[in-house]
């Protein structure tokens, strides 16, 4: 279902349009945006079935803006709007993002105070010039001080979901290259590090290292700063070079010797916490440390870098995964040979949560269905939403049914193992979507809060844990409900929540979404503690979605999960004794 995306495409269009001083039609597109969002149908299927016509039968979407949804629909773009945001001076579609600047406080700001950028605000408001301002005061500047800070937060880093395949294909096309030019390296050590490498949820900047001789090493730095995808080169060096990619996030490429490739792995892998802690106990063991390698304090001789096995092993340590080394009692741990032996991605067998054309996923049963058989998985389960959840094309109970049929078919003719089942809304009261006797027809119940966020810490833990009793729930999907960079997770206790989910024996969810993973790995560390069990699945809205699994695998790692603690490593035959009715 489309209807939220367009709505937003119209507002966004009228807010420029306002700026720019097109004083009629903002109006219109707002009111047609406004009933968009209120559709009850999927807008797409309209335009499907019925054509442009369709959709001048939306009340207040007229000729030309049928014309322009129609052409967002077929293209991805619409080439009026796009010229438009062209016109806007530069840093306007910036500033519109800064939540409570409308576009008429935007003209006036700039017509006052010059303002035309987010600097150019930042600036205004660190001299006190806004509250001068007729219309704006303390309060507003305030406010918009906090509304910038938010947008620099949620702005500066990268998800991980962007950041691991933008350095994947930089490094792939760094190979290419490279297999061209200096055909004797070795490539397989040229490796992204940094937080990157530790997956954590966001990545500040990109840091690869490579390895080579110093007479490759000039040789690499050029291929690297003329790659296609460079958009700006920072600074060159032999060592070292940083850019900025056309994407606009930064990338720094550093080379080192083979005797120093694991010392520099390992330094800049990070984090920084963990690198201090492992310096102190070089120390107290008589050696240096530093990303050249380790040495021996009193004959300076290197004793240990060319791997990073070799530089734990030295300082008495086992070998500590990069998901780990946040100082969170990791060296501890590697210290008494305690580390958690981490579930892997090859342990994991099937896949509990994804969405079809049922409700709001982009593709059928059966193409989801293939893609995950040919993922070797052993079973999944189809959780398309439930009823209320109007706006993600809820199934009512009919349209289950009829899936439960398609199931029923494809489990004929596929090997794997499909699981009937709902991304139910849990209610404001804690009940669930459906009534009990369709409920106890679903092998497996994921239950969602997508709603109602706004409310007292007290009133959200009671809703959580009433339907944590609920017999018929299995699996608590997307726990917290933060979006990355977007929203906060909800006001919630997480004690209460965890222990009623023990108490019950109900698994948590590890979204995999990118603009998700909920439960992050803080919130998993705790769980664990708990004695809860946990599930990684992606969410899946489409089959290319399905190979998110490594994000949530990778917060699930570094909330230092086991095998055993994921119950989708579990073959189907012991899967079947966590939820109740597959037990039944
Ligand atoms: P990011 O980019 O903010 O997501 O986080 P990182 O961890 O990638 O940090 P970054 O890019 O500033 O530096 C890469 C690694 O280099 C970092 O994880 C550890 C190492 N490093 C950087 N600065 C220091 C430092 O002052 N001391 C030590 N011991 N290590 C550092
Ligand atoms: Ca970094
Ligand atoms: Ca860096």
């Amino acid at each position: 279902m489309r209807n939220r995306e367009i709505a937003e495409l119209l507002y966004e269009t009228a807010d420029i349009m306002e700026f720019q001083q097109i004083e009629w039609k903002p109006r219109a597109y707002r009111r047609a945006a406004q009933n968009i969002e209120n559709f009850g149908e999927d807008i797409e299927k309209v335009y499907e079935r019925e054509g442009k016509k369709g959709l001048t039968e939306i009340p207040g979407v007229g000729e030309s803006i049928a014309d322009h949804i129609a052409e967002y629909l077929e293209t991805g773009k619409v080439e009026k709007f796009e010229e438009l945001k062209g016109k806007a001076p530069s840093g306007t579609t910036e500033l519109m993002e800064i939540r409570g600047l409308g576009a008429k406080k935007m003209k006036k700001l700039a017509d006052e105070l010059e303002i035309k950028t987010i600097s150019d605000l930042k600036d205004a408001v660190s001299t006190h010039r806004l509250r001068r301002l007729e219309g704006f005061g303390e309060k507003s500047e305030e406010n918009i001080a906090r509304a910038i800070e938010n947008y620099e937060k949620s702005h500066s880093r990268i998800p991980l979901g962007k950041a691991l395949p933008l350095a994947e294909e930089i490094i792939s096309a760094l190979k290419t290259e490279l297999r061209i030019r200096t055909p004797d390296i070795d490539l397989s050590k040229i490796i992204y590090t940094g937080s990157l490498r530790r997956l954590k949820e966001t990545i500040g900047d990109i840091d690869i290292l490579a390895e080579a001789k110093e007479r490759d090493a000039g040789g690499m730095m050029n291929a690297f700063v003329s790659l296609p995808e460079v958009g700006q080169v920072v600074s060159k060096g032999k060592t070292r070079s940083s850019v900025i990619i056309k994407e606009g996030f930064g990338i720094d490429l550093r080379i080192v010797p083979p005797e120093s490739y694991g010392a520099a792995l390992q330094y800049f892998t990070g984090s920084k916490e963990h690198n201090i802690e492992l310096r102190n106990i070089a120390l107290r063991e008589g050696y240096k440390l530093s990303e050249y390698g380790l040495y021996s304090k009193d004959s300076g001789q290197q004793v240990a870098g060319r791997s990073e096995e070799e530089i734990y092993r030295k300082l008495g340590l086992k070998y500590i995964a990069p998901e780990l080394r946040e100082n969170r009692g990791e060296i501890k741990a590697a210290a008494k040979n305690a580390l958690p032996e981490l579930v892997d991605a090859e342990d994991l067998r099937g896949d509990l949560h994804m969405h079809t054309k049922y409700s709001e996923g982009a593709e059928s049963l059966e193409t989801m269905i293939k893609k995950a058989e040919a993922m070797e998985y052993e079973y999944i389960a189809i959780t398309d939403h439930s009823r209320s959840q109007k706006i993600a094309n809820g199934m009512e109970i009919e349209t289950m049914k009829a899936q439960w049929k398609e199931i029923e078919e494809m489990s004929k003719r596929f090997r794997m193992k499909i699981l009937r089942s709902s991304e139910v809304e849990i209610l404001k009261d804690g009940s669930l979507d459906y009534p009990d006797e369709i409920l106890k027809e679903l092998d497996v119940v994921v239950g969602a809060v997508h709603s109602g966020f706004a409310v007292s810490e007290r009133e959200m833990t009671g809703r959580i844990v009433t339907a944590l009793e609920n017999r018929h729930l299995d699996i608590l999907a997307h726990p917290s409900g933060r979006l990355l960079g977007k929203r906060e997770a909800y006001a919630v206790n997480f004690g209460k929540v965890f222990e009623a989910a023990a108490a019950n024996g109900k698994v948590m969810e590890i979204n995999c979404q990118p603009s998700r993973l909920d439960l992050n790995d803080e919130l998993i560390f705790r769980a664990k503690d708990y004695g809860l069990k946990f599930c990684i699945s992606t969410d899946s809205h489409a089959v290319s979605d399905l190979t998110s699994m490594r994000y949530g695998l990778g917060q699930a790692r570094r909330g230092w999960l086991e095998k055993e603690d994921v119950v989708n490593t579990y073959p189907y035959s012991k899967l079947k004794g966590v939820f109740k009715k597959l037990r039944d």
